[in-house]
């Protein structure tokens, strides 16, 4: 299972893919210059509709709406997080490595604002290894929430951790943390440190981003966030990151058309489809795309999909940020910005946001 993947997201806080591409020149393809034939969706006699907000239902929305566009919760099904896993190591994706090291770094200075005896709740906890070097730090740390939406991996992480410190209370959550959620009693009444890691903020747009930690705030009142966020950076570095020499984040992308397959019993051959990562400089995201790379026609749910040559499926975005950008979104949030720890090179920030009580 991940340790920093998008978990526990909902119609609202999606991670949102929903715009329209922007400023850099749509890409091609080689030899795609002919014009683009429109493409055609057609209904097939109606079964039974797959249930709204569900993988098919979303699925079947994406294909049909122009540009198609995807959330990127899907790409973390079991194949999709050992693919997630296995970027997290790559040589080129310098985020996983570089927030371990500046939770390492500084684990005494982010202890003593958290405080002895705490209860810390992780949004997205996934595996949840990222939390133990905090966990080491801290003094007593008394409860551990882990938030994730998948109950199976949080089983298995809480365990872990329930072994590994028996002194800590671990009372894993399964929830949407994006939508109205409820932490365990004697948690909700303590004061709370919340930890969400993995720029994993970054997969959500703008909007939904201050949605999202609106209602951490809300969550955490009277206590505090620690919130680790990408940075905005040489372009060449980030097209690196998203774009392995190995391939791996080529297979992750994929991934959602292999899960299509398995799961919807759809017909897509993912080598007709070219994964494109680039960095939009203007909007300071990455996004990605699956890109066709010759006419394909595709049956999902008893329906037909035709994608002309070079047209995309918007699968992410992953913005960047500044340090006063995510500290100025903090503060419109109701969080009271402290302090902000960052690797050498600046690539990732970790930032301490207090939540004021009410
Ligand atoms: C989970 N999330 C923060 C990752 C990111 O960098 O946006 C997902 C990812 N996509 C491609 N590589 C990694």
């Amino acid at each position: 299972m991940r340790s920093d993947a998008v978990t526990g997201v909902s119609a609202r806080g999606d991670p949102a893919v929903a715009e329209p591409a922007p400023g850099p020149p749509a890409w091609k393809p080689a030899g795609a210059s002919r014009p683009r034939r429109v493409p055609r969706s057609v209904p097939a006699p109606a079964g039974p509709a797959p249930a709204p907000g569900s993988f098919g239902a979303d699925m079947l929305r994406a294909l049909a709406r122009r540009p198609r566009a995807i959330s990127p919760k899907y790409f973390y099904d079991a194949a999709g997080s050992a693919l997630f896993e296995r970027i997290c190591a790559l040589p080129e994706y310098y985020p996983t490595r570089t927030e371990v090291a500046i939770l390492s770094e500084n684990a005494c200075a982010i202890a003593r604002s958290v405080g002895p005896g705490a209860d810390l709740v992780e949004f997205g906890a996934g595996a949840a290894q990222k939390v133990r070097i905090l966990l080491d730090a801290l003094e007593s740390p008394s409860r551990f929430a882990p938030v994730d939406i998948c109950a199976e991996h949080l089983a298995g992480s809480a365990a872990a951790l329930a072994r590994d410190y028996p002194c800590l209370r671990v009372r894993p959550v399964v929830a949407d943390f994006t939508r109205p959620m409820r932490l365990p009693a004697r948690i909700a009444n303590a004061r709370r440190t919340g930890f969400f890691a993995g720029s994993s903020l970054g997969n959500f747009d703008p909007r939904d981003a201050l949605a999202l930690l609106r209602s951490l705030r809300a969550l955490l009142a009277g206590g505090a966030l620690l919130l680790g966020v990408d940075l905005v950076k040489d372009p060449a570095l980030l097209h690196a990151a998203y774009n392995d020499a190995a391939g791996v984040t080529a297979a992750f992308n994929r991934n959602l058309l292999e899960r299509a397959n398995r799961e919807l019993g759809a017909d897509f051959d993912p080598r007709d489809f070219a994964h494109h990562a680039f960095y939009d400089p203007r909007r300071r995201r990455i996004e990605m795309h699956l890109v066709a790379l010759r006419r394909v026609t595709v049956r999902l749910l008893g329906r037909r999909f035709d994608f002309g040559e070079g047209e995309s499926l918007h699968t992410e975005n992953s913005y960047k940020f500044t340090i006063d950008g995510l500290r100025s979104l903090a503060r419109r949030a109701g969080f009271r910005p402290g302090p902000v720890w960052c690797d050498p090179q600046r690539l990732f920030s970790v930032h301490w946001l207090e939540a004021s009580a009410g």
